[in-house]
């Protein structure tokens, strides 16, 4: 894992996205501080572990490629780069390849996170991210879900500044 501020260097059009590396790195006690936690976990079992321990019930995998996906890559990497927030917390373990997640920081700016093999991430409910594909255009992922599986993504807007689990996380965040 390695975290640093997005660069805000206009998207490019077509695959792959580059890093968009503005080389100011962000601290893993910056991260906590946004109310993300990550560890490496080159063994699935200590996965297991943690799940039980937060009381997760759910999970599922996906593999995000144009092999695998075919013709509805495209469609996916879009909308998972659309800006958006979850009402559960939510636990991303990566399996194979690696991927980046943006998360926005207390000035709203972008935070990437590159997560490689074996590295796990826990991001809170209500906290605004998006997620694209690495140069290899290949990421292997365990998502794991506390209750029910909610996968719908809410994209940023009017309603969810206002929705209750955003208020909470904004809550905990700047206390
Ligand atoms: C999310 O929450 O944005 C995702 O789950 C992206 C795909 S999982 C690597
Ligand atoms: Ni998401």
């Amino acid at each position: 894992m390695r975290a640093y501020w997005y660069d805000n260097q206009p998207p490019p059009t077509g695959r792959p996205a580059p890093p968009h590396d503005s080389g100011r790195p962000v601290s893993p006690s910056d991260l906590s501080k946004l109310g993300i936690l990550h560890y490496n976990y080159p063994d699935v079992s200590a996965v297991n572990a943690l799940a039980s321990e937060r009381g997760y019930k759910n999970r599922d995998e996906i593999t995000i490629s144009p092999a695998t996906m075919g013709d509805i890559y495209e469609e996916k990497v879009k909308s998972f780069f659309h800006e958006h927030l979850h009402e559960d917390e939510e636990i991303r373990y990566i399996l194979d390849g690696g991927g980046f997640f943006d998360v926005r920081n207390k000035d709203d700016d972008w935070v990437r996170i590159q997560l490689e093999k074996h590295d796990l991430m826990i991001m809170p409910a209500g906290i605004y991210h998006r997620f694209t594909t690495d140069e290899k255009n290949y990421t292997k992922a365990m998502r794991l879900f506390k209750d029910e599986p909610k996968w719908t993504p809410l994209n940023r807007g009017e309603e969810t500044d206002g929705n209750r689990y955003r208020k909470e996380y904004l809550q905990t965040r700047d206390s």
